[in-house]
This record gives structure tokens, sequence and C-alpha cells, in this order.
């Protein structure tokens, strides 16, 4: 019989690239990784179940890197000082609807998978609300999933995101988490 709670979220975070070096593995919150030996150390991550968001401030603050259960990789960066499982949902149907005015209003575009380049669409740089029908989803400053990231579950976002400093008219690509880690 598995333990209580074997299915609840887990990642493990390293301090050295490709899961190497210290390491430590987190079934919750870690609200702060001060005296843990990890803040602003850890490189690479690889994440056993659950949606886990990364933190460049302690508390949850600051710009954030999203992880998926499958994910076995280096970060772009070593900022981390806070992080914490949410609650998502991976939709082999995800729906997303961007829209360019406040209060999802103006035109409006809805997508059901990934854009790496809003560029040559009427929507690069200009989304202001967004409503996510089903699945999480995570938008990106700049083309080709790069830049600050935005996180976006299930519901209405005007003019924010569930985490994330969301920008006003700075989208430029956007993708659906799914399970295979891709
Ligand atoms: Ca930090
Ligand atoms: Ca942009």
């Amino acid at each position: 019989m598995s333990a209580p709670g074997a299915k609840g979220p887990r990642i493990t975070v390293y301090t050295q690239t490709n899961s190497k070096g210290a390491l430590k593995v987190c079934d919750g919150p870690e609200y702060s990784l001060a005296f843990t030996g990890f803040d602003d150390k850890i490189v690479s991550v690889d994440v056993k179940r659950g949606i886990w968001v990364l933190y460049e401030d302690v508390n949850f603050g600051g710009n954030i890197y999203v992880v998926w259960e499958g994910q076995k990789i280096n970060l772009p960066m070593k900022t981390t000082s806070s992080l914490k499982p949410i609650e998502g949902d991976f939709s082999d149907n995800p729906s997303l609807t961007v829209y360019n005015g406040p209060s999802f209003t103006g035109k409006n575009k809805t997508f059901n998978s990934s854009n790496s380049n809003l560029v040559a669409t009427e929507f690069q740089d200009s989304i202001t609300s967004v409503f996510v029908d089903s699945g999480t989803w995570v938008a990106y400053r700049d083309v080709d999933y790069q830049g600050p990231q935005y996180l976006f579950t299930r519901g209405a976002f005007n003019g924010t995101s569930s985490e994330g400093p969301f920008q006003n008219d700075k989208i430029s690509s956007l993708r659906p988490i799914t399970r295979c880690g891709c």
C-alpha cells in the first residue's frame, strides 16, 4: 500500500545541472529558501508530480518560472527563493481566449494549442484580459516561450494572472501545460 499523500505534488531541486549536487525534495510550499542552503542556488529540477511555480523572491514574489510533471530540466536562471505547487488541470482539450481590451472586450481569439510567436497576429503585445475555459496556461513576454512568465489557471483574468506579474500588452507567446512535459 502506498503512503497517504503519495499522489500529492513533489519536486526535487538540485544545486548543479542535470539533477546533480545537493538536493532537496519538496512536497509542499516553501515560502523561503533562506537558511536552507538553496536560496538562489537551484539550477535544475525533477518534477515528479504536479505543477510547481518557482519565484525569484521569498513569499512567492517577483518573476516566476513554471515547471510541471515529467520535466527534468536545467533552469535558465539561478534566482529561486521560494516555490509552491499550484492547483492546475492537465486538460486534453485546453482552451484559452485572449482579448485586446479590458474586461473581455475588444478583439478576441481562442487558442487550443501552443503558439510560439504572436508577432504575425493582431494580438502581439496587445493582450489585456484572458479567460481560461480549460487547462493551465503559461504566457511569455517574448516569442519562443522566453522572458518573464505569467501563469493562467482556469478562470477570468482581467489585466492580471494567477501567478507572476502580468504586464498589459506584453504577451508574445503562450502554451498549455501538458503531461508529457513538452
Ligand atoms: Ca532570489
Ligand atoms: Ca512581448
